[in-house]
Formats: structure tokens, C-alpha cells, sequence
């Protein structure tokens, strides 16, 4: 399972090509990769460094809730969001404090600029926190992933609640080829901070088994796709326990699959190591809809992985 994985880091660093990107780190990168999952032997949570779990529940269930305000996240101590946010709030009039032009890449080389930088996120994490106005104007990460699932607006302002109708699909029409949920929507996209990444998921039910697979535009793989293997790993559990399905695979389709230049030392250290067994989910069986899980009813047993292994994350 987890090899899948560590196949993916090898190919890219041994044949990808050095290019420039956005934001402005330096990325090596190849196009078009698929891995597989099979979630029947266990949980696919990477044991050649330490992933919180906690931190991609807390952000799924946001997602499922249809929220897009960083608030939630900030609730529950998660701060992987906070920067797209901290961005929309020094770009504004309202900001007042020392310049934070290109924060992401000045405060890795410069300590001076990421002690000013660190204080001035506190002070944006503690406003979104105890101000409501705040956070309604500088909490907002707009059309993001949330919006698209639960309330996808259509050209003459219809909205879709995609993922309550593809688990009614699964349900009702479990055969279907139809089984798709998209976060791409064009009209949005000029407009977005970050155009969606999971650009769009389809379901597939047989033999009383439901997959998940996920087309990715872009994948950050030592950060992100970590996180985002287990992220879709678990929606496909918590739409499998909700239709009374068992799980199959999760299939992870990727297009420029890219390691950042900064994450090289980190992806070497994790090739080094040996995977572990993997460990495996446990769901509050007292729930059923999707809509009503909390964090703490989403627990991850025997799980003993290696150290975590620290990386700056590109805005
Ligand atoms: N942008 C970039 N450059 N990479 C991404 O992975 C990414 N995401 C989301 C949106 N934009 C992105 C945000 N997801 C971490 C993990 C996932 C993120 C953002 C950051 C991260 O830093 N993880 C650390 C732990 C952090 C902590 O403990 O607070 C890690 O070691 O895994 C793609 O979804």
C-alpha cells in the first residue's frame, strides 16, 4: 500500500524535470501518475513519517459541511489553511502592520521578516477567533471545497448540493457511471485564490464494495498528497458506512505530480525508511449520516509511525 507512495517520491525525483512554478520555490515534476489503494487491508495513513490524522479529519468534515470559513479549522487547532487566509488580510486596506509581500518564501530566508511574520499571523489567528466580523471578511476562503460540494452555483444562480445527491446516487442507483462529484467549475476559477486541486472524485460500487477515484490537477507530494490519500480514504469510508456498503479501493490519479526543491533533504529521509504495518479506522458506529460526525468520532487504531519530518509549505 504504502509503497504506492514511495514509488511515486522516487519517479519524480529520478525523472522529473526541474521547473518553475508559482510560487516561485522551484519544483521537480512529472505529469500523469495513478496509485492504488486497497482499503480493505487497512488504513492508508503513511508510517514512513508521522501524518496527524486529526488535522485531515478536522479538515474534511469541514469540507463536508460545506464551510469555507478558516474559523472551524482555528476551532479545532488546525492551521493548514491559515496562510491563504492571511494573505486576503495583509493585501487589504484594513492591514496596517510591516510589509508582508511574498511572506511564504521571505520568512524561510529571512529570521528577522519570520519573527514580524509570526507575530503578525497571531495577531490574524486571534482576531479570526473573538471577532465575528472579522472573520466573516478575513475567514473566507471563498469558492473552495466546501462551496463546491455542498452549494455549486450554476449560471443563473441554481445551486447543486453535490455530495447529498451522489450519496443518494449510490444509494438508489449504486450501478451508475454517474457517480461524480467536481470542484472545478469554470466560472469560478478566475476568481478563486487557489483553484481546487481535487479537481473531481467518481464513486463505483460492486460486489457490495464502494471506490473512490480522485483526479488531482496538482499534487504537492511530500506535503500534500499524504494528506490527501488519507483525506479521500476516509470520505470513501464515511460514504461507505453511510450507504451500507463495504470498502474497496481509493485510486489516485494525479496530473503534475511535483516535489518542491525545499522538500528534497525531507523525501530522501523518507525514502530511507522502512513502511510499518499500516494501521486501521474506527468509526462511531452509533452514527450513520455523514452530515453528523464530529472529530472525535473518527478514530485511528495501532497506528506507530516513524517521527514526523518537518517541511515549509509553498503558498
Ligand atoms: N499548497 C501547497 N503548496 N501544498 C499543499 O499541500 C496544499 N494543500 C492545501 C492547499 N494548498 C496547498 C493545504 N493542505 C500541510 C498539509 C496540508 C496542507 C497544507 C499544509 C502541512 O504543513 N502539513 C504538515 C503538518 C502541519 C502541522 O502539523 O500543522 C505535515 O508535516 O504534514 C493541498 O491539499
Amino acid at each position: 500500500n504504502e509503497q504506492a507512495y514511495l514509488n511515486l517520491c522516487k519517479q519524480v525525483m529520478e525523472n522529473g524535470s526541474d521547473r518553475d512554478d508559482r510560487t516561485k520555490t522551484g519544483t521537480r515534476s512529472i505529469f500523469g501518475y495513478q496509485m492504488r489503494f486497497d482499503l480493505k487491508e487497512n488504513f492508508p495513513l503513511l508510517t514512513t513519517k508521522k501524518v496527524p490524522l486529526r488535522l485531515i479529519v478536522s479538515e474534511l468534515l469541514w469540507f463536508i459541511k460545506g464551510d469555507t470559513n478558516i474559523r472551524y479549522l482555528l476551532e479545532h487547532n488546525n492551521n493548514i489553511w491559515n496562510e491563504w487566509a492571511f494573505k486576503s488580510w495583509v493585501e487589504s486596506d484594513e492591514y496596517d502592520g510591516p510589509d508582508m509581500t511574498d511572506f511564504g518564501i521571505r520568512s524561510q530566508k529571512d529570521g528577522v521578516f519570520k519573527k514580524q511574520y509570526e507575530e503578525q499571523l497571531a495577531i490574524f489567528k486571534e482576531n479570526i477567533l473573538t471577532d465575528d466580523a472579522f472573520a466573516r471578511r478575513f475567514g473566507e476562503l471563498g469558492d473552495v471545497y466546501g462551496k463546491q460540494w455542498r452549494d455549486w452555483r450554476g449560471p443563473a444562480d441554481e445551486t447543486v448540493d453535490q455530495l447529498k445527491q451522489v450519496i443518494e446516487q449510490i444509494k438508489q442507483n449504486p450501478q451508475s457511471r454517474r457517480l461524480i462529484v467536481s470542484a472545478w467549475n469554470p466560472i469560478d476559477v478566475p476568481s478563486m485564490a487557489l483553484p481546487p486541486c481535487h479537481t473531481l472524485f467518481q464513486f463505483y460500487v460492486d460486489d457490495g464494495k464502494l471506490s473512490c477515484q480522485l483526479y488531482q490537477r496538482s499534487g504537492d507530494v511530500f506535503l500534500g498528497i499524504p494528506f490527501n490519500i488519507a483525506s479521500y480514504a476516509l470520505l470513501t469510508h464515511l460514504v461507505a458506512h453511510e450507504c451500507n456498503l463495504e470498502v474497496g479501493e481509493f485510486i489516485h490519479t494525479i496530473g503534475d505530480a511535483h516535489i518542491y526543491h525545499n522538500h528534497f533533504e525531507q523525501v530522501k529521509t523518507l525514502l530511507s525508511r522502512t513502511p510499518k504495518a499500516g494501521p486501521t479506522l474506527a468509526l462511531n458506529q452509533d452514527k450513520q449520516h455523514i452530515f453528523d460526525f464530529d472529530v472525535e468520532d473518527i478514530q485511528i487504531k495501532d497506528y506507530q509511525p516513524h517521527p514526523p519530518i518537518k517541511a515549509p509549505v509553498a503558498v
